[in-house]
Parts: C-alpha cells; structure tokens; sequence
C-alpha cells in the first residue's frame, strides 16, 4: 500500500490537469458577487477563495471532502478498542481525499512519532514564558520558533522548482502536526502544573493518545474524546478567520510555521476559536448564579435574558455560516449522552440548549440562534478533569493545524498565486453608487 507521500504523487497531476483545464476553458465564468453590504459586512458569502480540504452547508454542517462527521466516525480507522477516528486518518482524508486502510494510518502515526521532538530553544523559550501569558499566545511565540527547520525555506533558497514547492510545505507540514502536540503540552505543563513532560513519545502509541500522554492524562475515555475533538475540529471550509489567515500569508509563500502561526493569532480571538474558553466559563457563571441546583426553564431564560440585556452575546450560538444546530455540536452532546449523561454541567448545556434558539430568535438579532462547535467542548473536557479553561483554545489550535495546513499543501500543489483582492474607499464606494 502507497504512503500518503507516495499517494498524493499518484493524485496530484490529474487534480493539477483539471484545474489548469478549468482555468483556460471557464476563466471567464462568474461564480459570485459582492454587494456595498458584503464589502462592509465581511465578505459574507462571497465566492473568491478555493479550498479543497472541506465545505460548509448553512443547513448541513461541515463534509470533510464529502463525508459528514457521522460518515468519518464510520468510515475512519479507530484506535484499537476505540470508537472515534484517529485524527492521522482525517488528515489523510483532507490531504488525499480519500480515507485510508488501518495500516496506512498506522504507518502515518509512526511517521509523525518519528517527527516529534523540539529543539532545545523552543522548550527553553515555552519554560521562561510567564504563567500569565495566555497559552494562546504562548502557542503562536512557539510554533514561529519552531520556523528555524523549516524545509520549505532550505528547498526554495536552494532554488527549487514552483512545481516541487509542494514536496517541502508537505514535510514542514507533517513536521509541525507532529511537534505540536509537545509544543502544547509543554504549555499546559508549564503553565499550570509546575512540571517537566514525563511521557515519551511512544511509537505504537497514536498521535491524540501521546498528547493526552504528556499533558499526564492516562483514560481511555478521556482518549477517545480527544480522538473525536481532534477529529472534528481541523476544518471548517476556507473562509474562517483561521483558515483564512494561514491561506492568505501561506500565499506569500511563508512556509508552514508562519502561515500556522499567523492562523492561531486569528483562532485566539474571542469571536473565533476562544469561543470555548469564553463557553465554560459563562456557563459555569451561570450554574453558581441559579445556586448549583437544577432550575426551571424559565428561571434559566431570565438569568440568560440578563446577559443579552446588558449587551453581552451568548457565547457558542451563532455562526457566520450555519444556520442550523452545527454537527459537531450534536457529536459531542451525543459523545456526553454516551459516557457522562448525569454530569450536572452537562445536564445544564443541554437545558441550555433547550432555551437559548427561542431567546435568540426573540431577541431578533442573531441569524442562527442554534449552538456551534464551542457550545459543547469545555464541558466535556472539564469532566476529565481539564479544567483550565483560557487553554481549550490551545487544544482545537492543534486539531485546526491539520485542516489549514493540509489545505496549504494544495494551495502549493495548484501554485495558487499571492492573494491580493482590490479594496475601495468610502468615497469610492459613495461615487460608484451616485453614478448610476
Ligand atoms: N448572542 C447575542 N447576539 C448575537 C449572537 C449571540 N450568540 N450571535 C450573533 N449575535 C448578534 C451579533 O452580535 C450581531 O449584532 P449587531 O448587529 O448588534 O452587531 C447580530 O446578531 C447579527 O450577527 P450575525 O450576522 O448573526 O452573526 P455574525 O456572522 O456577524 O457573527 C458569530 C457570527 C459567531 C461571531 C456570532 O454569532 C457570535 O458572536 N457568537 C458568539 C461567539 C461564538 O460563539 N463564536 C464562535 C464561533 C465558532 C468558532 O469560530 O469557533
């Protein structure tokens, strides 16, 4: 059986000859607009950006290269005894498009075993960062550090073909995913725990279990939900902030180290993937507030209604895109209905979904009054006993490397140029529209 280096050499030049076709034969076709209201209102909408790896559905959620989050729990190679999917198996799918054999995925976490390991400037550098420095923060300091081996810099200063840049992003790619997982647990460590990693990175170990290893986790059902988290979390089409921003500066051919790294800085905005941290810490508000005991709806509504009264939004409802109960939201309500259906937190997450669509709606303002992804995580995560909340974001950051990082690897591929779209002024905006 092919590795995925080997794989992906298989694949490429039909994708490269389809693309190229679709270029010279259709270049002219329009695929979308931008309205005044979209080039103030963030770009909502707009078709202008390629992205291979997956694709959002207002209604239906997020597909990994056509498979629905219930189809990768199916579909995807599961650890031995486990019933999640090994995130290598969805980074193969993202890269390859296809979802590959137990072994392929065995090769490929041995692979990434092989890969760990920081130099010794990035772990003295995570040690000295002070405690108050939000992991986050810590995270992207760390992968930019990480820079110094990049083989896509080495290859392009020796004066590799545009054709091959795609090779070097690859291996700089595999590398970070691989480094990453110590990278955080590091942080974890040395930010709330006083300590050194303990773990070795095992071989015959998976690549979720060795990080939940080092960050000095040992459940199996702790495990299996790091499986489905990592899983669920590395893509969400081309357009979110993350995504975005690591396409955008990857498109200046920085490599993978500044590309992700400009990604996290992105993903640690409270509207985007701080969502999370922001989540567990309301709801917990919210639980000490109606006094640790089981309330009714409407006394739930009241204390809600107060938030959104004082200006505040609800954090993990709403969503840029969706408009419906977002998929990941429901695999993990359904991962907490499995193996914790009597955790007081859960028990309020799920009354609170109950309650929070009917305010939203009323409340008038919001386009989707159904939870996204960071509605449910902390409160599966506190349940095992990670409580630190301002470091959950560091945690769908790993998972997120393998989406943007795999779609950087095609954006190589297809020798996508650097993106510069046209902006216009105010005053040009305002002539436009009085000249017709
Ligand atoms: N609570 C209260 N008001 C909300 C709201 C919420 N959960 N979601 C949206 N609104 C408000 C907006 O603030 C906006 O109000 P103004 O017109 O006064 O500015 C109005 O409704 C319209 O917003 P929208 O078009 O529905 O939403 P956007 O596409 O602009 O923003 C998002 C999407 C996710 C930033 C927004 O819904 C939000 O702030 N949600 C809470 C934060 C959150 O959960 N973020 C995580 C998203 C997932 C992720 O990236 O990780």
């Amino acid at each position: 059986e092919p590795t995925l280096k080997e794989r992906l050499i298989q694949i490429i030049p039909a994708k490269q000859e389809q693309v190229k076709q679709l270029k010279t034969e259709h270049g002219d076709k329009i695929i979308g607009t931008c309205t005044v209201a979209q080039a103030y209102g963030g770009m909502r909408s707009v078709k202008s950006l390629v992205t291979e790896t997956s694709s959002l559905d207002p209604e239906e959620g997020i597909r990994f290269r056509g498979l629905t989050i219930p189809e990768c729990q199916e579909r995807l190679p599961k650890a031995p005894g486990g019933a999640e999917p090994l995130p290598e198996g969805i980074l193969w799918l993202l890269l390859t498009g296809e979802v590959p054999s137990e072994s392929q995925v065995k090769t490929l976490s041995k692979d990434l075993a092989k890969r760990a390991g920081l130099p010794k400037h990035v772990t003295s550098m995570i040690k000295a960062f002070p405690k108050e420095m939000h992991p986050m923060s810590q995270l992207a300091a760390a992968i930019l550090a990480l820079q110094s081996g990049s083989k896509f810099v080495e290859a392009y200063n020796s004066g590799v073909k545009k054709d091959k840049y795609w090779e070097s992003t690859l291996e700089d790619s595999l590398d970070v995913i691989a480094k990453l997982p110590e990278v955080a647990a590091l942080i974890y460590q040395n930010t709330y725990k006083n300590g050194d990693i303990t773990h070795k990175i095992d071989e015959n170990l998976d690549w979720s279990a060795n990080f939940t290893r080092m960050m000095g986790y040992s459940s199996k059902e702790f495990d299996e939900l790091m499986r489905l988290y990592l899983t669920i979390h590395t893509d969400h089409e081309g357009g979110n902030v993350s995504a975005h921003t690591t396409h955008l500066v990857g498109s200046a051919l920085s490599d993978s180290y500044l590309s992700l790294s400009a990604g996290m800085c992105g993903l640690a905005g409270p509207l985007h993937g701080l969502a999370n941290q922001e989540v567990l810490s309301w709801t917990m508000n919210l639980q000490e507030k109606l006094g640790n005991k089981q309330v009714s709806n409407e006394v739930l509504s009241d204390a809600i209604w107060e938030g959104l009264n004082a200006g505040r939004v609800v954090p993990g409802f709403g969503h840029a895109v969706l408009r419906k109960t977002d998929p990941r939201y429901t695999c993990q309500r359904e991962f907490a209905l499995k193996h914790l259906p009597n955790d007081p937190l859960f028990k309020l997450v799920s009354q609170i979904y109950d309650v929070v669509p009917d305010i939203l709606t009323k409340h008038g303002k919001t386009k989707n009054p159904f939870p996204n992804v960071d509605a449910h995580s902390g409160c599966l995560l506190q349940y095992y006993g990670l409580k630190e909340h301002n470091f959950y974001t560091v945690l769908f950051g790993v998972s997120r490397a393998i989406g943007v990082l795999s779609s950087l690897v095609w954006d190589r591929v297809l020798g996508h140029p650097i993106e510069r779209p046209k902006s216009v002024t105010t005053e040009w905006i305002s002539s436009f529209v009085n000249s017709d």
